[in-house]
């Protein structure tokens, strides 16, 4: 197990270079006229985080034995509508929240004008790059893999997910809804993002099925992770306060189950996702260590 984390830790930070790299490429230079627009899409891009989503795009590809090269594109394209995400639920209208990985939100350094342009912007953006950029892969491929995560970030998953959180909040829990709202607004960019691997790597229809569900509870681990570091966490690890959903008044896993029943139920999704790949050889030994580290991580 220790061995297996640190051949992990070693894995996160050499794709997270690459990614950052990728991602620092691709966007346009800061110096471009009008210059506050990309000075406030690369704020909140080149600004930390885990990469988690599109690790996970790489991951997945090497999993069904894909060159991992094809799905960088796709990779940056999933951290762009993340940017945009963060941006969108950090403004005024939506969480105001002042800070975000340990800055100063976009809203907060550019204006709420400017940080609602960048988010429109990276949301394009991404699409711009999967479509511009992937070489190597049949283009009914990159199409499939285009709409895909257009629904996942829209009208299947992420913008639904965040009207049923707004409209639920400061409303008695209920576990239906909740777990609706989670699989729609973090579930669905999670999954993609290991689907798309799959897809771009050329995997089987049944090895795209089993990456689904890996994805599925992976994307759920995260979320019940996610409740418990707003109660446990460390301010300084998570760069932004704790305490705010149950300040907002939402709905959470362990303001439902408990913490140590929340707790058990991201132990069995992560056995779940890991089981999910018995029919992967080890290439697809990150996907496992991945699965355990999200519910590990302090961040
Ligand atoms: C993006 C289409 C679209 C619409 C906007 C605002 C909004 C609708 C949706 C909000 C989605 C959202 C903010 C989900 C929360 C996801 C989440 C738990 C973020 C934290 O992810 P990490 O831990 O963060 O991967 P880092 O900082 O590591 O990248």
């Amino acid at each position: 197990m220790e061995k297996n984390l640190f051949n992990l830790k070693k894995y996160l930070s050499e794709k997270c270079q690459l990614v950052d790299c990728a991602l620092d490429a691709y966007l346009p230079p800061a110096t471009q006229y009008p210059e506050v627009i990309f000075e406030a899409m690369r704020y909140s891009v080149l600004n930390g985080g885990k990469r988690l989503r599109p690790i996970l795009v790489l991951a997945a590809c090497d999993a069904v034995g894909g060159c991992a090269d094809v799905a960088m594109p796709t990779a940056c394209s999933l951290e762009f509508i993340h940017a945009f995400s963060l941006i969108h639920d950090d403004l005024p209208a939506m969480d105001n929240d002042d800070l975000r990985r340990g800055k100063p939100t976009n809203h907060k350094v550019f204006g709420d004008a400017i940080a609602i342009l960048a988010g429109d912007a990276l949301f394009a953006f991404a699409f711009q790059t999967i479509t511009g950029e992937t070489r190597g892969v049949p283009a009914e491929v990159v199409v499939e893999v285009t709409r895909r995560i257009a629904a996942a970030a829209g009208t299947g998953g992420m913008v639904v997910g965040q009207v049923v959180d707004m409209i639920s909040e400061g409303q008695a829990a209920d576990a239906k809804i909740m777990e609706f709202m989670h699989a729609h607004k973090t579930g669905a960019l999670i999954d993609i993002a290991v689907i798309s691997g799959g897809l771009l790597g050329g995997g089987s229809d049944a090895q795209i099925d089993a990456l689904s569900t890996y994805g599925k509870k992976i994307g759920l681990a995260f979320q019940i992770a996610d409740d418990i570091l707003d109660i446990e966490g460390d301010v300084d690890k998570l760069g932004k306060p704790i305490g705010s959903d149950v300040g907002k008044g939402k709905s959470t896993y362990p303001s439902l189950y408990g913490l140590a029943k929340s707790k058990e139920l991201a132990r069995r999704a992560v056995d779940d996702a890991v089981n999910a790949l018995d029919m992967f050889d080890e290439r697809a030994d990150p996907l496992r260590a991945i699965a355990q580290f999200i519910v590990d991580r302090e961040s």
